[in-house]
């Protein structure tokens, strides 16, 4: 079994792998260790990766760029006009989702953002796969930390489009953090000062900071901020619209009628901006750019600083965040670890480094720091590979609320409760308790919508329990929903259940073991199945609204509220079959000792009142998640479109061959196998190679694979004797060779 990290970036994507014990950036087809993050459409295959990168110029009007930014989002949402400025293809809306229209296979066709992103990833588990020839299918991959809900949930189908199973989603900085910290020996131990590292990644479109404190086997984010819309393009449009008007002036063009002439100055101007990270000057000069006008141009790096200030002067916003949220100041951090293709440039550099008054370390590979920390994670993850126990707590970037309809029991209930904050830890899990007569429904919402992306719906899902009714006392039946707040940054209500208060005798567990489960549960963020129904801090709340168990700390919230008169005799028939909490069975000891005042020997065992699980609540759920017939009908376009794609290829190798066949036969019929044809063979190869090879660049420049393979053998047919003599008299050669050199 196959463990693949994925750094899917605006530009590029890095596919590390574990394996000899340690990980590895693989190379693709063409041995890049990025590929590029582009699919296009001809009309006889898709492009996707390196091949679409060799065809965009030529095909602009169909190769789809920014997937990952696309995914997940509507067509008016204002980030993604922003995003049609520097996606060629036009984009549509597909039933509320961002697609692309594309011309494919001579059709006009449309393809939504989650499809688009699951052609790329099946093109990047081939890669994988022809790497480490193995089928793929565990794998992580990382988004910005901004992701939303339905983001999330879109790069979730989309991976399970392509056939893979992802374990899980990490955000960005936080993969380069698992990287970081996993390889480090000398990390504090739990009770010295942790090590305070702020993580900054530059890239292509989206620029994020994340304080994380790391101690032996574990790590802590504890803040993460971003600017959505700062990056490497961002430099190069200032340098496009630069040399737009300066080749106005000069050479009287406008690049920005034509859309080829303004991609090339795209590639120029980033391949300059490269240049001046080392440099103190770069030129730039670019043949026949339109009108038949050849450009060119010089740019110092001052120059370029001074059309990027508007930039720059946003460069420390996500820094100055970051240590906010983490309420720590400059000098608190030991160590500003930088990645990203963008943290090359100097001016940049300068800056940051002067907001933490520290040297900057580049430490990590800045291009492959993320895809490492995700196969660092997919190998955590993996059953089959063991590795060093390493935890990774993230947070939670937007706060989470839930929503309820009014019992009909309970007029005055509260109706809505924030249950993950911004900065909880994350993964995590919370248990909502429900008092209810019937069924009902509850939403979860993002609460602050003021924080999403663009204009992001809040909605996150709506989740309708059954199976509720009243008790033979006529009384509430205590409903109990797991909701989970998942690796991947996702929320699902994933499991209904409903309990009774039930007397039970169990034994007095010694103090020391009690306080040792609570710090493991505290440590871990969250808590197993298990512990869940026989959780006795419920105890204390009444049962007139939801309440919310905090698994972390174990201390529930109690809502406001609660003592309403109206309640008043709901709340006191509650109160009669209270259940105790530890601490109030304990206190209550203390009392009845001292009213005896004679100190018994201390019980073995104790009664308690205990929720006892006494069946499931069936839960049925609307997210934005898509459903499975319709993942079934895209996984299946999906493969077939696969198929296609490579029974194109394989016909493009065979054409390849039969040609190179034909050139080969031809230079050699009169040279090396000369003297073992006679003229009359001579003559008939000769022939049959000519007519071949007319007839491959007329009719059959578009033939099928099996009609190619036919060819070859014809040719192999008139060849074959001569080459068989040939070889015999080689071997005879090495033969004689081999004798003489044993004699
Ligand atoms: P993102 O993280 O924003 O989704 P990404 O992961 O694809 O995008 P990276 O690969 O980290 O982005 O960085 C690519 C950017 O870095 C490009 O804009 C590229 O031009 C820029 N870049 C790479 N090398 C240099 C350099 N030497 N000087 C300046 N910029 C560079
Ligand atoms: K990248
Ligand atoms: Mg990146």
């Amino acid at each position: 079994m196959s463990v693949v990290g994925v750094d899917f970036g605006t530009q590029n994507t890095v596919i590390a792998v574990a394996r000899n014990r340690g990980v590895d950036v693989i190379t693709n087809e063409v041995s890049n260790r990025a590929t590029p993050s582009l699919v296009g459409f001809g009309p006889k295959s898709r492009y996707l990766g390196e091949t679409a990168k060799t065809q965009e110029i030529s095909n602009l009007k169909n190769t789809v760029s920014s997937l990952k930014r696309l995914v997940g989002r509507t067509l008016n949402d204002p980030d993604i006009q922003i995003e049609k400025t520097f996606v060629s293809a036009p984009l549509v809306d597909i039933k509320g989702q961002v697609g692309a229209e594309v011309s494919y296979l001579g059709n006009k066709e449309q393809f939504t953002a989650t499809q688009l992103v699951s052609m790329f990833l099946s093109r990047v588990k081939a890669t994988a796969s022809a790497e480490l020839k193995l089928p793929v299918s565990d794998i992580v991959i990382s988004v910005p930390p901004w992701f939303t809900d339905v983001q999330r949930r879109s790069i979730l189908d989309a991976a399970e489009v392509a056939g893979l199973k992802l374990l899980r989603l990490i955000n960005d900085t936080t993969a380069t953090a698992l990287g970081y910290g996993i390889t480090k020996l000398d990390l504090p131990t739990a009770e010295e000062k942790p090590r305070r590292v702020a993580f900054v990644d530059i890239g292509h479109s989206n620029y994020a900071c994340s304080v994380v404190e790391f101690r032996k086997g574990e790590l802590n984010v504890k803040s993460t901020s971003y600017d959505r819309h700062f990056g490497g393009r961002d430099f190069d449009k200032a340098l496009v619209d630069h040399f737009a008007k300066e080749f106005k002036e000069k050479y009287k063009i406008d690049i920005n009628t034509n859309p080829k002439a303004l991609v090339r100055v795209a590639t120029a101007a980033e391949k300059m901006k490269k240049i001046l990270s080392a440099n103190a000057q770069a030129p730039l000069s670019i043949e026949s750019l339109m009108n038949d006008v050849d450009v060119s141009s010089m740019m110092k790096r001052d120059e370029l600083e001074a059309l990027i200030q508007p930039l720059l002067d946003r460069a420390t916003v996500p820094l100055e965040q970051a240590l906010a949220e983490a309420k720590l100041k400059p000098e608190d951090i030991d160590s500003i670890e930088m990645v990203g293709g963008c943290t090359r440039v100097p001016a940049l550099k300068e800056r940051i480094s002067k907001f933490f008054g520290k040297q900057l370390s580049f430490t990590l590979n800045q291009d492959e720091a993320v895809a490492r920390g995700c196969a660092f994670s997919c190998a955590i993850l993996s059953p089959v590979f063991r590795v060093r126990d390493f935890s990774v707590h993230d947070i939670v970037n937007y706060p989470i609320e839930f929503s309820w309809e009014q019992s009909p029991d309970i007029p005055d209930e509260d109706t809505s409760l924030t249950v993950f904050n911004k900065g909880n830890i994350m993964p995590s899990t919370k248990i909502l308790t429900f008092y209810r007569k019937q069924p009902f429904d509850l939403e979860a919402n993002y609460a602050k919508p003021e924080m999403l992306p663009g204009k992001t719906i809040p909605w996150i899902g709506r989740f309708s329990v059954k199976g509720v009714k009243a008790d033979s006392q006529e009384d509430f039946m205590i409903c109990k929903l797991k909701a989970r707040l998942n690796l991947h940054g996702v929320l699902n209500v994933e499991s209904g259940y409903y309990v009774e208060d039930v007397e039970i005798e169990e034994p007095i567990p010694e103090e020391k073991e009690a306080e040792k489960k609570d710090a493991k549960e505290n440590k871990d963020g969250e808590k197993k199945d298990g512990d869940v129904s026989t959780n006795p801090c419920i105890s204390n709340l009444f049962p007139l609204t939801c309440v919310l168990e905090e698994p972390a700390t174990s201390a529930p919230h109690r809502l406001k509220g609660l003592f309403k008169d109206a309640y008043a005799d709901a709340k006191r028939s509650f109160l009669g079959n209270r259940p105790l909490t530890n601490a109030s069975k304990q206190a209550m000891d203390t009392t009845e000792d001292k009213a005896n005042g004679i100190a018994e020997p201390k019980p073995k065992t104790r009664k308690i009142k205990k929720q006892v699980r006494k069946g499931d609540l069936p839960l049925s759920a609307g997210t934005a998640s898509l459903d499975q017939a319709s993942k079934d009908a895209a996984a299946e376009k999906e493969s077939q479109m696969f198929m296609e794609d490579k029974l194109v290829a394989d016909t493009e190798d065979k054409k390849n061959e039969l040609e190179s066949y034909i050139y080969e036969l031809r230079g050699k019929i009169d040279d090396q196998y000369s003297e073992y044809a006679n003229e009359e063979e001579k003559t008939k190869l000769k022939e049959k190679l000519e007519q071949s090879e007319e007839w491959l660049y007329d009719e059959g420049d578009d033939a099928t694979r099996g009609v190619y393979v036919a060819k070859m053998d014809e040719i192999r047919f008139v060849a074959g004797p001569i080459v068989g003599r040939y070889q015999d008299k080689i071997e005879e050669d090495r033969q004689a060779a081999l004798k003489a050199e044993e004699e």
